[in-house]
């Protein structure tokens, strides 16, 4: 093949994308609960050994292109959109206004706002550091989301306290900063509930979001399990408002199996917003579009999301490659984690309703017919299982082989 020239790159990139097939119109897109981050689609590449590669884009323009894709929800950080310098003043409110125009305008509407707890020098001890004013800055900073999300309609805050922590031990004492960083939360449900008041809005959920480490080296709510611990510790004046955000890789990241984590907020009633990505285990935080890496994991987390009635949304929390220019960020990277999801979403409804893995499923748990009526006899409920057991491996099989369309069968080049 010839040097590809610059000016036919673009025309290549989308014949390709042409040619690959699978994707679905913006209308079905929309159907599902599926959110894109401001961050996400502003991501520039950019990272401690790497320099940015995209240019900086707005969020009139992301907005935009996330109602063009049928992207139909929208987050953001409180920061993403407002300078630090302008938060809680005058300028906020024209930012906000400006941002309502662009939702409405593109059908897309905002389901997340989150504050920016760790970027800015002011968090450089954590939200909750020692120096009162701090602290007190972290509860305007909450409080003042909590304002804009009621005022951008949205119906979760997350809290991402990746700050939370530290790189060497002894200055910090953990259970007091627990609790402070409990008092940043317990003021952001307080102005909450006054705001959800005044306005006649249910009041938001708020989620906490585990990542077990970076930025600091060692933090002091790693998991979401930890997180569920911390929700449950009294520390909270309103528990009943607060669960959880988790993120997939992040779970990867400490090596748990993120399906069993999710099932762990699942039975706590705490799963309220999930940020969906995909990545490797005991790896920094890669934030790779969801199912490039494990397409069989993310199946089975679906199956198990679906099959207990999740409702709440799918945050496209990853970053497009570097590799990604600004045009493929709208014209390879979005559409493709969206349209990737949503055949990952409707296997997992393949899965639950084939008539293999229900038949198999039931049998498991009618168990083998018991060889008498002592349950003492292990010998007797080894013997009476072990036949049935073999289905463990069975449903593993079908679900690759709907992963990967096997059950249809493949043509053969050796005769
Ligand atoms: C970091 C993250 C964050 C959070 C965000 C939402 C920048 O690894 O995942 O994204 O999701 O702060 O609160
Ligand atoms: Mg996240
Ligand atoms: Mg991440």
């Amino acid at each position: 093949m010839q040097p590809v020239r610059e000016d036919q790159q673009q025309a290549l990139v989308s014949r390709l994308m042409t040619a690959c097939g699978g994707s679905y119109s913006p209308e079905t897109r929309r159907k599902y609960y599926i959110s894109g981050p401001q961050w996400a689609a502003a991501y520039q590449g950019q990272a401690l050994f790497h320099a940015p590669t995209r240019p900086a884009i707005g969020f009139e323009e992301i907005i935009r292109k996330y109602g063009e894709l049928g992207i139909g929800y929208w987050t953001t950080h409180d920061t993403d959109v407002i300078p630090t310098e302008a938060l809680g003043k005058e300028e906020q409110c024209a930012i906000v206004g400006r941002i309502q125009k662009a939702l409405q305008e593109n059908g897309v509407q905002c389901s997340m706002v989150t504050t920016e707890t760790f970027y800015h020098a002011v968090w450089a001890a954590s939200p909750a550091a020692e120096a009162p004013a701090v602290r007190e800055y972290a509860k305007f900073r909450v409080r003042n989301t909590v304002e804009v999300g009621h005022d951008l309609g949205a119906q979760f805050a997350v809290y991402w306290p990746g700050s939370l922590g530290y790189y060497v031990q002894g200055a910090v004492e953990e259970t007091e900063t627990l609790r402070w960083y409990a008092d940043a939360l317990n003021a952001a449900c307080d102005r909450d509930i006054e705001v959800a008041k005044q306005k006649s809005r249910p009041t938001l959920k708020h989620c906490l979001e585990a990542k077990p480490f970076e930025p600091q080296a060692e933090i002091l709510l790693p998991t979401s399990d930890a997180m569920l611990a911390f929700i449950a510790s009294g520390l909270l004046t309103h528990p009943e408002m607060v669960g959880l955000n988790p993120e997939y890789l992040h779970e990867l990241m400490w090596g748990a199996a993120p399906r069993a984590a999710l099932a762990r907020a699942l039975v706590a009633g705490k799963l309220f917003h999930f940020d969906i990505n995909d990545g490797y285990r005991l790896k920094h935080d890669v934030d790779i579009a969801v199912g490039l890496v494990n397409p069989l994991d993310w199946l089975n987390v679906l199956v198990l999301l679906r099959s207990h009635g999740y409702q709440g949304p799918f945050n496209l929390d990853y970053k497009p490659p570097r590799t990604t220019s600004q045009f493929g960020v709208f014209e390879v990277s979005f559409p493709t984690a969206v349209d990737r999801f949503i055949t990952l979403w409707e296997m997992a409804g393949e899965v639950i309703s084939d008539p293999i893995v229900k038949e198999a499923t039931d049998a498991l748990k009618a168990g083998g017919a018991p060889l008498n009526n002592d349950p003492r006899d292990v010998d007797g409920i080894v013997r009476a299982n072990r036949e049935l057991l073999t289905l463990h491996e069975l449903i593993a099989h079908r679900l690759v082989q709907i992963l990967l369309g096997l059950h249809r069968g493949r043509s053969f080049s050796i005769a």
